[in-house]
């Protein structure tokens, strides 16, 4: 059977389906991965890795005869396509099964730094309720305008489930679309005229610290920043600054720069809800990211071709 290496974790639904084609080395079995792949490096012609761990570039050079990487995810920063494809190795990764699941959790930061979810939901347990009385009001997330850094597959599904609030949706891309919402070229004026900023774009160099100190303080004082695309995004120094000193009213963040760790002054901040990077981390979308994981693998076993290559790879 041909070779796969396993980076990182994977579902036992993918465990079985790749264990039935392919001969699986897993890399957290070696107790220095660089000498492993320098003695079993030649024989590994597929690889199956997550957004989280990618391959480090040593690793890609440390395979010669490696053919295909299949990324558990979305975003693919964690990999160099670059240096993928000038080796000619494909890079696929599981766009829009995602899309539905990680809008929800987009919602679902907004809603809750907007209705105080976890200080109400402390309330009650803590019995405060009893002795306190009513909890303090909280802010409609109705009618609001919201900015969305990076409308492509998932910050779409973030629009469409926004309907229903009655939001006015502005949106800051690379480029302006055929879609009944404002398009803001300057990510500064749309940061000026939101209550709600949103970031879903990819990570990498070209949106490092997209969201920097200038466009937390155009958010300003009664702003949320929601951050569902990568730690990196956003200059999280900054934010904490920006936090802390009122300049920014509050965050609910997915992720964060040095995942898993997070600052602990984020910890310890009343105006914040964090989450561990589980945007798209539900048994059915996890399942549909395996399936089409896997599938990209067996497909390119089979014919050499692939569903879902990286736009990088699209003329491979
Ligand atoms: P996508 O369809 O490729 O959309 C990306 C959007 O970002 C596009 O609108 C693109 O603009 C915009 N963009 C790219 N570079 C930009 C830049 N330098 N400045 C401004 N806008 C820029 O990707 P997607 O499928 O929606 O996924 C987006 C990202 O979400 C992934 O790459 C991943 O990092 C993150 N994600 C996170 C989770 C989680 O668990 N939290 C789960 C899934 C995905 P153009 O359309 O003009 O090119
Ligand atoms: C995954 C993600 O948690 O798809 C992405 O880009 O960030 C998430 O869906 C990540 O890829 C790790 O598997």
């Amino acid at each position: 059977m041909t070779d796969l290496l396993l980076i990182g974790g994977a579902t036992p639904e993918m465990l079985e389906r790749l264990g039935a084609a392919f001969t699986v080395h897993r890399l957290s079995d070696a107790a220095d991965p660089v000498s492993w792949l320098a003695e079993h490096g030649a024989k590994i012609h597929y690889v199956a890795t997550n957004g989280h761990d990618g391959v480090k570039p040593d690793y890609i050079k440390a395979l010669p005869n490696l053919k295909l990487i299949s990324c558990y995810g979305v975003g693919y920063d964690a990999i160099d396509t670059n240096l993928a494809r000038a080796g000619g190795i494909m890079v696929t990764h599981t766009p829009n099964v995602l899309n539905a699941e990680v809008a929800s959790t987009a919602l679902m930061l907004m809603l809750a730094c907007y209705r105080n979810l976890l200080a109400d939901d402390a309330y009650v347990r803590s019995g405060d309720w009893e002795t306190g009385g009513n909890a303090p009001l909280s802010r409609s997330a109705d009618n609001q305008v919201v900015g969305i850094v990076g409308l492509g597959r998932i910050g779409q599904a973030i629009a469409d489930k926004l309907a229903p609030f009655n939001a006015t949706i502005l949106y800051h891309a690379r480029s302006q679309k055929m879609v009944p919402y404002q398009y803001c070229e300057s990510l500064l004026d749309m940061a000026r005229a939101s209550d709600v900023l949103i970031c879903i774009t990819p990570g990498g160099e070209a949106t490092n610290k997209l969201i920097n100190a200038e466009v937390i303080n155009a958010l300003g004082p009664k702003g949320t920043l929601i951050n569902v695309s990568r730690g990196s995004v956003v200059d999280e120094t900054a934010m904490i600054a920006a936090l802390q000193e009122g300049r920014l009213g509050w965050a609910g963040l997915d992720v964060f720069e040095q995942e898993p760790k997070v600052p602990v002054a984020l910890r310890q901040m009343a105006n914040v809800v964090l989450l561990p990077h589980v945007g798209s981390a539900t048994h059915e979308t996890r399942a549909a990211m395996g399936n089409l994981t896997v599938d990209n693998l067996l497909q390119h076993l089979d014919s050499g071709t692939v569903i879902s290559p990286v736009p990088e790879c699209e003329d491979m």
